[in-house]
């Protein structure tokens, strides 16, 4: 039994937090392979040293815990700090619990990020705790535990956890005139738009958007090979899809169509004949609602959802409230008169009113930057979040 066992915890020092930092990169490395299960990272540090790190790479596969201790080698964890950003799972489930792993290896401290809710996973802290290993956490907040790992986290019934790209030019046109396939901002965007899909449940834009721009939303550029790619969807209303669409290629897999009952049945027909799937949602005057139809989607199965524009799809988001995260690529470049703007008439903006806070703030409810804006090629990658009050998160019950 460790003497220190039952004291209470020490505060966390600097290194303490940078080395749980460490271990958030490197379960970030799981994008796109591991989900729905949460990315997870670990770091191993004796005396100062550290002496294995790992992350959860498959899903199914070994554990981050199992990975670090793997990498530290035999006897190599013996009375080291475990940084692990997700508590240690306690459950049998597709491998050994953690927790059994790490007091094996004789590890004297783990720190922890995020709790883990599973029922049968969680628990694993107080687990270690009770085998005399000194245990400090969840350090994260809720929010926090969200912005890691929302696929793991949102357990919102209501909806998945929603994100939003827009790439815009400096006078907030998203194309440079109506019905004109503009690529608004260059490669890098490009490439990070595809890595963001990688990870997702379900890919989503507009029916204008589908027509003008003709995409294929499938994952083809940038690090990672999906280990499920992402669901195509469309929002049209109308059915308006062309049947020969190249998101209707027949090589790349079913795509979803939420559609009205304003939807001609003989078009619906058509573009069922070429293999969409075709759900009714309710809608008005042929627009489709985004509530009932998110709703739709989530009891589907899918917890997270890239929406890609267009800008009425965005605008009608923004302005029932439903983003929760937001990347703007803004590009050095001024599409003047004939542009067409991201917010028609202001539509979505009201939200906007105030400055969103800067990285790092405590704001309560607004906008907030959750990293610094970065360079990609010569446009700007911008990432905000909506922080909601504390009354909303509440109306959610767990799953
Ligand atoms: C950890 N470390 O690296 C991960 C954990 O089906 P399994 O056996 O892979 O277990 C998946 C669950 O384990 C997942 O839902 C979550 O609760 C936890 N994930 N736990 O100790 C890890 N990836
Ligand atoms: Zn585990």
């Amino acid at each position: 039994m460790d003497p220190e066992a039952g004291r209470p915890p020490e505060p966390l020092t600097d290194a303490d937090h940078r080395y749980l930092a460490r271990a958030v990169e490197l379960g970030r490395r799981g994008w796109g392979r591991v989900h729905p299960n949460p990315m997870v990272g670990c770091v191993l540090v004796r005396d100062g040293q550290v002496v294995g790190e790992g992350w959860h790479r498959e899903w199914g596969g070994p554990h981050a815990e199992v990975n670090a201790l793997a990498a530290a080698g035999p006897d190599g964890a013996r009375g080291a700090t475990a940084y692990v950003s997700l508590e240690p799972c306690r459950h049998e489930g597709k491998t050994p619990p953690c927790t059994r792993a790490l007091e094996a290896a004789g590890v004297r401290r783990v720190v922890y990020g995020a709790r883990d809710p599973g029922r049968h996973s969680g628990g694993g802290g107080e687990e270690l705790a009770r085998a005399g290993i000194q245990v400090v956490g969840p350090v994260f907040s809720e929010a926090q535990a969200l912005r890691e790992n929302p696929g793991f986290f949102h357990r919102s019934p209501a909806r998945p956890w929603i994100c939003l790209k827009l790439a815009l030019s400096l006078d907030g046109a998203i194309a440079a005139a109506r019905g004109e396939r503009t690529a608004v901002t260059g490669p890098e965007v490009q490439v990070e738009v595809h890595r963001l899909r990688a990870g997702m449940d379900a890919v989503m834009v507009g029916a204008r958007t589908a027509r003008v721009d003709d995409p294929l939303l499938t994952v083809r550029l940038g690090p990672v090979a999906p280990r499920v790619p992402p669901v195509r969807m469309v929002v049209d209303g109308r059915g308006t899809l062309p049947p020969d669409s190249r998101l209707l290629d027949p090589e790349e897999g079913p795509v979803h169509l939420l559609t009205t009952a304003a939807a001609p049945p003989g078009q619906v027909a058509a573009l069922e004949a070429r293999g969409a799937r075709v759900t009714v949602v309710p809608g008005r005057e042929g627009r489709v609602a985004p509530g009932p139809a998110l709703h739709v989607l989530r009891a589907s199965g899918i917890r997270t959802l890239l929406c890609e524009g267009g800008g009425r799809l965005a605008a009608a988001l923004l302005e029932a409230d439903l983003v929760d995260r937001l990347h703007l690529a803004v590009a050095p470049r001024f599409f003047g008169e004939g542009g067409v703007p991201a917010f028609p008439r202001g539509r979505g903006l009201p939200l906007f009113q105030a400055l969103p806070a800067p990285p790092g703030s405590r704001a309560r409810e607004g906008w907030a930057f959750v990293e610094a804006p970065r360079l990609l090629g010569s446009d700007v990658w911008m990432t905000l979040e909506r922080i909601r009050g504390r009354r909303e998160e509440e109306q959610d019950p767990p799953e």
